[in-house]
């Protein structure tokens, strides 16, 4: 099918103000929020329901085009945007929006795929309730992007990652079926986990339009504070006393280097009145007020000194010098971001060789989930020439400590050549088999998670 024809009948579903052909109105859809990733796109499609999206979807299969499912667009690995080839449509659910009551009972409210995190916040707060997974980029993450990525962000040492706050998801299937599952039952062991499936699948299984959500109790009293520490070690000696504390809702690290960049470029005045080696930005909620049983914590550890938030904007002032890292980076290159695992026990000697595995290569800035050990590397001013050679020497470190190269940002086009590194031949064949067993032809997101194969006739 010519593209002029796919337009005109993919125009007869969603209307033709929301088939974009035009590259300028494009060119927010093909490229990354980094920037690193850029692609073309065929055009963009933008559905404004469920049944929409099953058309477009069935249009893009009969016509031989491969969709690329998009949410907010905030994604890190190139997961969100078309490949180079112009061929690709790029389907964004943003219109697929719509907040269902909350359901104090069940503890769930129901979304649209389109839905931003921070829309979704305001929404249950008020009834008293909290979804459990936060982000620097809540205004922008959508909530498909955050079920299709599994997101992970700031309070997964509390809720756990977005797998653990999803009960049910509705989809659609290569082959333009609606899968409901969206009742999201807490008992339900009939079959196969699809939800758990599609949960991190990043586009390559299904469409997701729709999602049934876990709500936690919003914990009024909290109290932030940051830490400056000596080192890693000492972060991670203050972290196994704080993970005593059921209060214990976030634990995010960052560097001196880092700090400065975010002082350099948001202008933010200093914490502290001297520069520290590490920083741990802590926060502890409860019904009751947990500052007490933080400051008996705090006053037995090794910590050089720190700035306790004393009411919620002073919290969010401390919180900023952690989510700022990412916009100060973006402010200062387009950078190369590893998104790792390291196991606690190796994180200090990981950390401790990362210069001698750059070799000088690059400028890095390391922050993250100090929990999890879900350190964010951020590497700037790496030669084109170099860049492979460093993702390689960082990750294969990764994979012999027993880490995961690919923490809660996902696989995307990024890292799908490296994901032998961490998953063994058995396991990619396994993956291989349910995307050929639910996509049969290759028709969503080709390229990312799945290394392409060489296999001549294959489109993924
Ligand atoms: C965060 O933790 C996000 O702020 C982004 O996962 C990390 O920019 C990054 O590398
Ligand atoms: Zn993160």
């Amino acid at each position: 099918m010519d593209s002029d024809r796919l337009v005109r009948r993919l125009a007869a579903v969603v209307g033709g103000a929301h088939v974009l052909t035009d590259r300028a109105l494009c060119a927010s859809y093909e490229t990354d929020f980094t920037g690193r990733y850029a692609g073309r796109a065929r055009l963009v499609v933008r559905p404004g329901d469920t049944a929409q999206v099953a058309a477009v979807v069935r249009l893009c299969g009969e016509a031989g085009v491969a969709v690329v499912p998009q949410g907010g667009n905030t994604g890190l690995v190139g997961g969100s945007v078309p490949g180079p080839g112009g061929t690709e449509v790029v389907l964004s659910v943003r219109r697929l929006g719509g907040i269902g009551p909350v359901d104090a009972g069940a503890r769930r409210v129901t979304v649209g795929a389109g839905v931003a995190l921070a829309e979704l916040q305001r929404h249950v707060r008020p009834y008293g309730w909290e979804f459990g997974v936060d982000l620097a980029s809540r205004d922008s993450a959508t909530l498909g992007g955050m079920i299709a990525t599994n997101a992970g962000g700031e309070r997964v040492v509390k809720y756990g990652t977005t797998r653990a706050n999803v009960a049910g998801v509705e989809a659609v299937m290569a082959d333009g079926g609606v899968l409901d599952r969206l009742a999201g039952l807490p008992k339900d062991n009939t079959g196969y986990d699809l939800t758990g499936l599609l949960v991190g699948s990043e586009g390559t299984l299904a469409v997701l339009t729709r999602a049934r959500l876990c709500l936690v109790p919003r914990l009024p009293r909290r109290t932030t504070a940051l830490l400056a520490l000596d080192s890693l070690e000492a972060a991670l000696a203050v972290l196994a006393e704080l993970r005593l504390l059921e209060s214990l809702e976030l634990a995010e690290f960052f560097t001196e280097d880092g700090l400065a960049l975010v002082m350099e470029k948001s202008g933010l005045p200093a914490p502290f009145r001297e520069a520290h080696p590490v920083y741990l930005l802590v926060e502890c909620a409860g019904r009751r007020d947990p500052a007490e049983e933080l400051a008996e914590v705090l006053a037995g550890a090794a910590v050089r000194d720190v700035a306790v938030g004393v009411d919620a904007s002073d919290g969010r002032r401390l919180a900023a010098y952690r989510e700022r890292h990412t916009e100060a980076v973006n402010a200062a290159g387009i950078p190369l971001k590893l998104d790792v695992t390291v196991p606690l026990a190796e994180l200090p000697g990981f950390v401790a060789e990362l210069p001698g595995l750059l070799a000088g290569r690059a400028r890095p800035y390391l922050f993250g989930h100090l929990a999890e050990g879900n350190l964010h590397v951020n590497l700037l001013e790496v030669a084109p020439a170099d860049e492979e050679a460093v993702t390689g020497a960082v990750l294969a470190r990764v994979a012999a400590v027993g880490g995961s190269i690919s923490a809660e940002h996902g696989v995307g086009r990024a890292k799908a050549r490296h994901l032998h590194l961490t998953r063994s031949a058995v396991d990619i064949a396994a993956m291989r088999s349910i995307k050929d067993a639910l996509d049969p032809a290759g028709l969503f997101s080709p390229g990312t998670l799945l290394p392409p194969l060489a296999r001549p006739g294959t489109r993924r």
